[in-house]
């Protein structure tokens, strides 16, 4: 299948990280897409991407230095989780996934799925990625993977979280929010978007954060001006606030092979990079990358 023209392809040769991972580290948001010839594309998608396979997940794993991965369906394959679940049979138990289910899903399909390592549901509420889904049936789902002991992930734009913040906050499961509610780096970590999230972190427990794909957020860019490997400086603030704040509920992914991406395709390997600067010490960074991911997906 072709994919959509001027679609990113993920960095052919990324570069070594300087910072090492620490033994046992979770890349705890990823995709894989297709390949289109063996997993066939969601006819309701609303792109079509590059073939993105497990094979090169698994190598760009160990490239990096990590051990294992969180593999979230998505959305070019609607409800069709085959490629996601081959994608975790064939990991030998070194990956997880969060599937997308819809309503009509039976008891024996979601038993299948925890058999093969699905451990959460996605909610998508971003207008360009997926159609509406009405909240009632959403949460029928949720209530449906809750004895299961999945979590819901949920995707949004900041500007979204006051409408969406009942439903959020009334969902039976762990919450994980997607890439920090995307907020506007451009405007101060400590103003009103950005603090309305923390809050729904502080009264909530059982919501956690991503602090993941500054690529996607980031205004300046990749680069420092100095040119060390620092990257994506203006989201720092940001996912340094969250991992301090909450060291014990945040996690940490590539969102390799990095969907919908316009305007630069980023280099893993400096995307591990900042890493060291948003979990400054040793202790943080066992929790964002060993202990939280290893407690939410491979607890049980
Ligand atoms: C991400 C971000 C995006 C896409 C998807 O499932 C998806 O299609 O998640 C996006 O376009 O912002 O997390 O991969």
């Amino acid at each position: 299948m072709t994919p959509d023209p001027f679609w990113l392809v993920f960095h052919p040769h990324p570069s070594k990280p300087t910072f090492t991972p620490p033994a046992g580290a979770v890349d705890a948001h990823c995709h894989v897409f297709g390949p289109g010839a063996q997993f066939p594309y969601a006819p309701e998608r609303k792109y079509t991407p590059c073939d993105a396979s497990k094979y090169q997940l698994f190598s760009l794993r160990d490239f990096l230095g990590f051990s294992r991965n969180v593999i979230v369906q998505a959305t070019c394959h609607g409800s069709d989780n085959r490629a996601l679940v081959d994608a975790l049979k064939v990991s030998h138990g070194l990956a997880r996934g969060v599937a997308t289910v819809n309503r009509d899903i039976s008891d024996r399909e979601l038993r299948d799925l925890h058999e093969a390592g699905v451990r959460g549901t996605r909610f998508n509420f971003v207008r360009r990625l997926v159609d509406f889904t009405p909240r009632e049936v959403l949460m029928e789902i949720a209530q449906r993977i809750a004895p299961l002991g999945w979590h819901v992930v949920v995707y949004f734009e900041a500007a979204d979280l006051p409408e969406l913040w009942d439903f959020f906050t009334s969902l039976p499961t762990t919450v994980v929010v997607d890439h920090m509610g995307r907020p506007d780096v451009a405007k101060p970590v400590d103003g009103p978007e950005f603090e309305r999230f923390v809050r729904l972190l502080r009264e909530h427990p059982n919501v956690w954060s991503k602090v993941s794909c500054p690529e996607r957020l980031s205004v300046s860019g990749p680069r420092a001006l100095d040119g060390e490997r620092h990257p994506y400086r203006d989201v720092v603030p940001f996912a340094r606030r969250l991992v301090e704040t909450f060291p014990d509920r945040v996690l940490w992914g590539t969102d390799w092979p990095h969907p919908n991406l316009k305007d630069h395709m980023p280099d893993d390997g400096l995307l591990v990079d900042f890493i060291p600067d948003i979990a400054i010490t040793p202790e943080l960074q066992q929790k964002l990358l060993v202990d939280n991911p290893m407690r939410l997906y491979w607890g049980d």
